[in-house]
């Protein structure tokens, strides 16, 4: 069977990707391939002189546990993905595999000129968090967030990435002399993700200015209210152990109604690690605690990484669409075990 869907493509230039999201089986089918890069490009951000073409690289990166056979590991309870959602238990704080994936190649090595490159980091993995550490270092400057250019560039030490966030970044190999090898490891668990090797000297007339794009800033004492929204381990529940404000995710039942063109201050409370996503419009992280945004909040964003007993505001206004929208946490084997809510916009 086939379906076509017509929708306006009416947004900023932007790092984005698309996956299955069918109702309580994201996380396998995701898992087996269902995601790709969706790339919007524009006037504004053509005319930077940024690194292009072939030095302007995408780069997907995901886990996974293989069988000896070499087909995909996957903890479904349900293999025929028809009636029972979740994983087995020990699975039920997110699928991790032992297998790093850049574009679906196993830790990869990729040749690069000794010149500056554009990466577009996108965090596919299931529930996989990454610390993306460069050896030796190697200058990151990042450009851009999940909906599009930042308003100034942002230097990075590393790359932190919770599922679902993209990191556009510039970085520099041509601080590095010819042959030298760049192992990008994650910080986390000092795993190794993929190789650049760096090769010979290469005219290079690119830069990142000092102003890559001008936007709004939503302002949080603008908005009209504040919601709240807890994402938190219920147990003794299996499979749907996940829950959102208490409850689990009821595709009728509207847990929160916005009106078109208000500004609204959420607020993300979290018990673990939750990357929390909200679909329709990016919004602008206001602060983590009550203090200043963190390194890695910069910009429009549609996710957000919640670290454990965590709280974090976002501004965010909804335009264009009425209809029925959902806020989720990324981690997949949490989303399809029920962490998910509604809401609408009128
Ligand atoms: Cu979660």
């Amino acid at each position: 069977m086939t379906r076509q869907y017509v929708y306006p493509c009416d947004q900023r230039a932007a790092t984005l990707w698309y996956h299955d999201h069918r109702m309580d089986f994201t996380g396998p089918q995701v898992y087996r391939g269902l995601a790709g890069f969706h790339l919007i490009t524009d006037d504004e951000d053509d005319a930077l002189p940024l690194p292009k073409g072939d030095r302007d690289l995408p780069l997907m990166i995901t886990d996974r546990a293989f069988e000896v056979d070499g087909s995909l590991r996957y903890p479904s309870l349900d293999s025929t993905l028809r009636q029972v959602p979740g994983v087995d238990p020990d699975f039920a704080e997110g699928v991790l595999g032992d297998v790093v994936l850049v574009n679906g190649a196993p830790w990869p090595v990729h040749e690069v000129d000794a010149v500056r490159h554009r990466l577009r980091l996108l965090n596919a993995s299931n529930a996989r968090r990454y610390r993306l550490e460069f050896d030796p270092p190697t200058p990151i400057t990042q450009i851009g967030s999940d909906g599009g250019l930042l308003d100034r560039p942002h230097p990075l030490s590393d790359v932190l990435m919770a599922p679902g966030e993209r990191f556009d970044v510039v970085v520099d190999f041509g601080a590095h002399a010819p042959g030298t090898e760049v192992t990008v490891r994650n910080g986390l668990d000092g795993g190794p993700v993929m190789r650049f090797l760096v090769g010979g000297k290469a005219a290079d007339d690119t830069r990142v200015p000092e102003i890559l794009s001008r936007y709004e800033r939503l302002d949080p004492a603008a908005a009209v209210r504040t919601r709240v929204w807890r994402f938190s381990r219920k147990s003794g529940t299996k499979p749907h152990s996940w829950r959102i404000n208490g409850e689990p995710f009821d595709p009728d039942r509207v847990d929160a109604s916005t009106r078109l063109g208000e500004v609204e201050v959420w607020r993300f409370v979290s018990d673990l690690h939750h990357p929390v996503h909200v679909h329709l419009d990016q919004f602008q992280v206001v602060a983590r605690r009550g203090h200043e945004p963190g390194p890695y909040d910069s910009g429009w964003k549609d996710t957000v990484d919640i670290g454990p007993a965590d709280y974090v505001d976002v501004a965010v206004r909804f335009t264009g669409h009425k209809g029925r929208y959902l806020v989720h946490c990324h981690n997949l084997e949490h989303e399809d075990m029920a962490m998910m809510a509604r809401f609408d916009t009128v």
